[in-house]
């Protein structure tokens, strides 16, 4: 029998549709002060072991990983690294949520608010009685009102560029149908405007990559206010609507003043979950001491998860796909 290099010890939740991988044990040790400190040495000595847990024959593309660390924040119960088939995440609402869903499951936390150190800030979770789980993001605001960039087939098209803790680029005017049954044109169309963003060098603040396209059309549930598309680094769309992607979506309907403070916006994906959003106006005194742009806001997403497995992921040292079959 051959002797197993890595046992990861696993959690698999979903959150509206979108899985979420936890790593609780049997990941070497990071060095660093900070989770970006981390991030770091696991970007440069351990990316294969994102892929062996990621990549298949062990998960699939759609997965989000979500490693756990030690806090280095007195206040916060945990670190965590979010990562996917292509590479490193900066936050990530609906893993946020599973995470928070899954640590409820080992007991590890109970009822009440918990916080999370990401490696884009620290992010407050609150464990609802009644399961349902609510994450107040880090702050988000948009960047760029409607930039145009030119798209091969698809003509001009044009899109807010938004922070939520990833980067966005938000489309109202597309022309495409979002539905379930189209996904497969959706993720074509999206990986489109992704290239053609970057041939055109259309980034974020400080050259931040726009990796998420987002595709909002009216929702054909009554008590929703919207429905997303949204194409995730790696080509895989996000099942849920995305925490990211609505807090992104929230700072654009409050720089419009098309949304109050305080006010409810039910964002519905493109497979039929829903999450809740709302924002607080965010100020300069903020706990990172930062200085955010004008109309900055702290946007809170409200969702559901749901356990689906906990096993230990095998890599043994004689398997031709220990470290994944690249995608
Ligand atoms: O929920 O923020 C999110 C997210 C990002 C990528 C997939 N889901």
């Amino acid at each position: 029998m051959t002797s197993a290099l890595f046992n990861f010890k696993i959690i698999d939740s979903h959150t509206g549709g979108e899985p979420t991988r936890m790593v609780y044990d049997g990941f070497p040790n990071l060095v660093g002060d900070s989770v970006q400190d981390k991030l770091q040495d696991f970007k440069q000595n351990y990316d294969h072991l994102r892929q062996s847990i990621i990549l298949e024959p062990r998960g699939n593309e759609v997965l989000v990983g979500a490693l756990l660390l030690p806090a280095t924040d007195p206040k916060a119960a945990a670190g965590v690294i979010f990562f996917n088939n292509a590479g490193y995440l900066g936050m990530c609402g609906h893993g946020t949520i599973g995470v928070i869903i899954s640590l409820a499951y080992q007991k590890k936390i109970s009822a009440g608010t918990h916080w999370l150190e990401t490696p884009v800030g620290l992010v407050k979770a609150t464990l609802h009685t009644d399961g349902s789980c609510s994450v107040q993001n880090v702050p988000s605001y948009r960047y760029q009102k409607q930039v145009a960039v030119q798209v091969p087939e698809l003509g001009l098209i044009h899109g807010d560029i938004a922070w939520g803790g990833n980067w966005f680029f938000l489309v109202s005017e597309h022309g495409q149908d979002i539905q379930a049954s189209n996904v497969k044109k959706l993720t074509q169309v999206t990986m489109q405007i992704k290239q053609a963003l970057a041939a055109a060098n259309i980034t974020g603040k400080n050259d931040g990559e726009i990796d998420h396209i987002e595709l909002f059309a009216a929702s054909d549930d009554e008590k929703s206010n919207s429905k997303n598309f949204v194409l995730c680094p790696g080509a895989a769309y996000d099942r849920s609507p995305c925490g990211t992607g609505t807090s992104a979506k929230l700072a654009c309907l409050a720089a419009d003043n098309l949304l109050a403070s305080e006010q409810l916006w039910q964002q519905q994906s493109v497979v039929g979950s829903v999450f809740t959003g709302s924002y607080q106006w965010a100020t300069n005194t903020g706990s990172a001491g930062i200085d955010y742009p004008e109309q900055t806001i702290i946007p809170t997403i409200c969702g559901r998860a749901y356990v689906c497995a906990e096993t230990t992921l095998i890599v043994q040292e004689n398997d031709p796909f220990k470290w994944g079959i690249p995608s």
